[in-house]
């Protein structure tokens, strides 16, 4: 059993993220669910918030290394266990993975967490349909200029035909679409690249349905 340890939650998109990080790295690692919801959200128990006061998922332990935010912690999986790297080795290709890496998980996704949408409806009495008004058009927002810019980075995956970063923030994000009913028909590039990481063990292992604390209906 590795020293591995990743506090996540099945839906956590930036959970996701780390999941499938960890898979193409072929680490094993075992995971502690901080259920997002239930009771009020685990994310605020005293146990977790010492571990991140920020009240957020994912934090990845490993030995004496605790960690969160999921862009730091590839950085962190690459330096230690540089097998397969996430952010390439030439300068001009790492620069680019990070910033469109950034595009997704520092743009697109904070203005839909969990609890900027929890504070729409709850303090500011926003209406549940301008909620998902609000998640998709941050997502569409977004989505448009990434469209181009893999449009032009694109071989196989997001930056050519290595798997990177880009990847490990794309499949999530877009499973964040799919979940509110994002018009993905407007990017055609976003979804084939997305269908062709959908193929790869390591994403179908960190799936959201495949993980042990899952709740299908
Ligand atoms: N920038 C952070 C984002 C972490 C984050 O927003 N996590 C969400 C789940 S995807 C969360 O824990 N939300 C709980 C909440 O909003 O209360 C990262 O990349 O790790």
């Amino acid at each position: 059993m590795s020293n591995i340890t990743l506090y996540g939650y099945w839906r956590s998109s930036a959970a996701y993220r780390v999941r499938i990080a960890l898979n193409l790295k072929g680490l094993e690692y075992q995971q502690k669910s901080v259920h997002l919801v239930k009771n009020g959200g685990e994310q605020h128990a005293s146990d977790f918030k010492s571990l991140n006061p920020s009240q957020l998922v994912p934090v990845l332990v490993d030995g004496d290394m605790q960690l969160n935010q999921s862009l730091a912690i590839a950085d962190y999986l690459d330096e230690a266990y540089p097998t397969v790297l996430l952010t390439p080795l030439d300068r001009q290709r790492r620069y680019l993975v990070k910033a469109l890496a950034q595009d997704i998980a520092v743009d697109i996704h904070p203005l839909n967490n969990l609890r900027v949408l929890q504070y729409l409806t709850g303090e500011l009495s926003v209406e549940e349909s301008d909620k998902s008004n609000w998640y998709r058009h941050w997502i569409t927002l977004g989505f448009e200029a990434l469209e181009q810019k893999l449009a032009r980075t694109k071989g196989i995956y997001c930056v050519g035909n290595e798997v990177s970063l880009v990847d490990v923030c794309l499949v999530p994000q877009v499973y964040n679409a799919e979940r509110f009913n994002v018009d993905l028909s407007r990017f055609p590039v976003i979804r084939e690249l997305t269908a062709s990481l959908r193929e790869l063990p390591a994403f179908i292992d960190a799936a959201p349905e495949n993980q042990p604390d899952a709740v299908l209906s």
